[in-house]
């Protein structure tokens, strides 16, 4: 028996280390790393799930081909097939059209090891072409905290441990990032209080002294009162508080024109008591810690909201000198070289550079760009036929594409309308090296199995392609081909890194992972007062008053037991028909009355975008502005998602909790 050291590689705040023992070269059991100091030997159930995930019956096995795109008709072809259609593709649009441009790709994060950047370098290897731009999940809030600190640095979660109060707003790490919880569990037994605002009443809410039901987007008003609140406290040091920020004064004249607890009761859908308890707790709280997720910031106000309660985690910070702690998320990643996405892009004689995509509206913007059009996409770690928002979009541009190839382990709902799918290797078939956004600790993921049937990792695929690119015209690719995985490893453990990390090599990181070092005290910078237009704000929030066409506003969030649509069709994880059932719509009980429904009624969920069918279950919690649905499964819900943008073009997360729906009961006709 073998142990070797991995690293869970899903877009997972915990970014776990796990150990995988493996006998005559299959994996027999998979555990934590009691090494590494967050996770400290603790795994979620998906975790301990590998040992199924690797070996499942679903699991791509080979090349394969469909003729016609969509028909199921799937053949199995071989690698040498394969990349020589792909090349020849991609080298024809080029002299079709005098550039890479029509050649493109769409990736996420179906695994966020440093080396699986593979598919960009290739891509800046041949020169201009098309690409994706932007993040999905976090960029309203990280872009929110760059107005409000220069750099926004986050201190260790593992010191969630030492608070007195933890506000939650908006994230459910009961189910999103399940190690974080033993750290709030930690500071409640030593006394300390957790408060969990959210529209749902969840995992975690279920966990919390203080629960706070909220209407969607409306967070900004209640962070904004609990800022008049400590600030006008007898505690509150005002000298001190114009010492650390640049503009208290100027906040200080917008406090007047913050409303009554009534008023924001009013706006909020809060009771009058949590809102005034919230203010008394940050109030007399000496180490507080404000916890923005990034559910809240999935809305067009997300970005203002993450502003107001980045206020409120200042002021409490200020009136305990600097005891308050902000969390969100971090750049860690950005220390490093990320040689492989930042792997130089070949001049080309007249295009400057490439043609990028909003990934936010990644299919429309995509059917707008003519001049090449986008003729062949490569998909890879996504799966945007669940998970994108406007999918009828999509629907429209794969009718343009002349080739589409998807690389991923199971036959998703994206692979089902490739021409070509190429089986990926899981995270123990390849070497990689793993940096989370939430904690500070490094990990290497270490091959503890040979390939899967004829999987290959992102990082041979990309190369081998490379090779079959230059064989066929010589110099289209500048990509490196011979560099070995270990070579890319070594490149992004740069001096800087080694110092960062106190390591010397990446075999220190064979032994277990290692913490970044961090500054003593984070944000040395002077926080930088929201000051908003108090009136504006007021009035946007009550404009998202009911419209009677779509009066529900439907919630998607994450599920404790998949990764957006991975692991849906593990059965040590799910029922084994779970992926085949109905979509369930939770509704509230007044929402049931209002219109004559019951539990397990069918309804549609409609919207301008179209409908999705759906079982109704009754939800005694849910507020009755809500419906609640799960991602994924055999009929996304993400068919009538649509990200609308916001005016000022900043750049945004997707606001996939935007979205307006109503609910009719499903006519059944007189055959049945
Ligand atoms: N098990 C599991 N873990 C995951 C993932 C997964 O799919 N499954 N995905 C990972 C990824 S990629 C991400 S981005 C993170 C997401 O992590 P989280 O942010 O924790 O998760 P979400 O489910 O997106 O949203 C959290 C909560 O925000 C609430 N919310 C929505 N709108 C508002 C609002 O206006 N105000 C307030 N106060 N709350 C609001 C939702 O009701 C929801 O309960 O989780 C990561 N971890
Ligand atoms: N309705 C709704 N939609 C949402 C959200 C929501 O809250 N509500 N959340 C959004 C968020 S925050 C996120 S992050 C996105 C996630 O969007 P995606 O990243 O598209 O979602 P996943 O379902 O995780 O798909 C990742 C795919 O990568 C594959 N994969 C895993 N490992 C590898 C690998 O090593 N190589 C290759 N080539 N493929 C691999 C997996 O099998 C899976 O099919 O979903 C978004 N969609
Ligand atoms: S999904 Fe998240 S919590 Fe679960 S093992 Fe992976 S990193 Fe850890
Ligand atoms: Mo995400």
């Amino acid at each position: 028996m073998k142990i070797f050291r991995n690293a869970c590689p899903r877009n997972c705040y915990a970014s776990c280390s796990m150990l995988s023992y493996v006998n005559n070269g299959k994996l027999i059991k998979v555990a934590g790393d009691d090494r590494h100091g967050y996770t400290k030997g603790s795994l979620c159930a998906k975790g301990f799930a590998f040992t199924q995930y690797v070996y499942h019956p679903n699991r791509l096995k080979y090349p394969i081909m469909q003729s016609p795109r969509g028909s199921g008709n799937w053949n199995r072809i071989s690698w040498e097939q394969a990349y020589t259609i792909i090349a020849d593709k991609i080298i024809e649009l080029n002299e079709r059209y005098g550039s890479n441009l029509a050649s493109g790709y769409n990736k996420f994060s179906g695994n966020v090891g440093l080396l699986h950047y593979a598919a960009e370098a290739m891509f800046n290897s041949i020169g201009p072409h098309t690409k994706p731009k932007g993040n999905l999940c976090l960029t309203t809030g990280n872009e929110a905290l760059k107005e409000r600190f220069k750099q926004y640095e986050q201190s260790s979660p593992e010191d969630m441990a030492e608070a007195d109060l933890i506000v939650i707003w908006g994230a459910n790490p009961a189910v999103t990032n399940v190690p974080q919880m033993k750290y709030i569990f930690q500071a409640r037994r030593a006394g300390a209080k957790i408060v969990v605002i959210d529209p749902l009443f969840t995992e975690t809410a279920a966990k919390a002294d203080l629960y706070i039901q909220i209407k969607p987007g409306s967070d900004g008003i209640l962070a904004l009162f609990g800022a008049k609140c400590i600030a006008e406290s007898s505690f509150f040091d005002e000298t001190y508080a114009q010492e650390c920020t640049n503009n208290f004064l100027q906040f200080k004249r917008v406090i007047e024109e913050i409303p009554h607890a009534d008023k924001v009761s009013e706006l909020t859908g809060a009771p009058i008591s949590g809102i005034e308890e919230l203010a008394r707790l940050y109030t007399h709280s000496a180490s507080s810690v404000t916890w923005i997720g990034f559910g809240m910031q999935r809305t067009n106000t997300g970005g203002d909201n993450v502003q107001a309660i980045s206020t409120i985690a200042a002021l409490a910070g200020i009136l305990h000198k600097k005891k308050g702690r902000l969390f969100y998320a971090h750049n860690d990643i950005e220390h490093f070289p990320l040689h492989l996405l930042n792997y130089p892009e070949q001049n080309h004689s007249s295009i400057a550079s490439s043609r990028e995509i909003d990934i936010n509206s990644f299919a429309q913007s995509a059917i707008e760009v003519t001049d090449p059009p986008l003729k062949f996409l490569w998909i890879a770690s996504r799966n945007p036929f669940s998970q994108d928002n406007n999918l009828q979009s999509w629907l429209k541009l794969i009718q343009q594409l002349e080739l589409i190839v998807t690389v991923d382990l199971f036959m998703t709902k994206t692979a089902e309308i490739s021409d070509i799918v190429l089986p990926a290797a899981a995270h123990f078939e390849e070497l990689d090296l793993i940096v989370s956004y939430w904690h500070h600790w490094i990990s290497i993921n270490e091959q503890s199995l040979t390939g899967y049937f004829e999987s290959k990792s992102d990082l041979q695929i990309t190369r081998e392609l490379t090779n079959k690119l230059n064989e066929l015209s010589p110099g289209f690719s500048t990509f490196p081909s011979v560099l070995e995985p270990l070579d890319w490893i070594q490149k992004e453990l740069s001096p800087e890194i080694q110092e960062l990390y106190g390591i010397q090599s990446y075999k220190d990181l064979l032994s277990g992972p290692q913490k970044k070092k961090l500054e003593e005290t984070p944000s040395k910078e002077k926080f930088h007062f929201y000051i908003p237009d108090v009136s504006a704000f007021l009035k946007d929030v009550s404009e998202q008053e009911e419209s009677l066409l779509f009066p529900f506003q439907m919630i998607t969030p994450q599920s404790l037991l998949k990764i957006h649509s991975q692991y849906e069709q593990l059965s040590w994880l799910t029922q084994a028909d779970e992926y085949e059932h109905d979509v369930v719509a939770e509704i509230s009980s007044f929402a049931a009355e209002k219109n004559g429904l019951k539990s397990e009624d069918s309804i549609e969920i409609y919207n301008e975008y179209g409908w999705v069918e759906a079982k109704v279950m009754v939800n005694a919690h849910l507020s009755k502005y809500i419906v609640l649905v799960k991602q994924g499964g055999n009929k996304p819900i993400n068919w009538i998602i649509v990200h609308q943008g916001n005016d000022q073009c900043q750049e945004t997360s997707t606001h996939f909790y935007d979205s307006k729906v109503n609910i009719r009961k499903k006519v059944v006709s007189a055959g049945g």
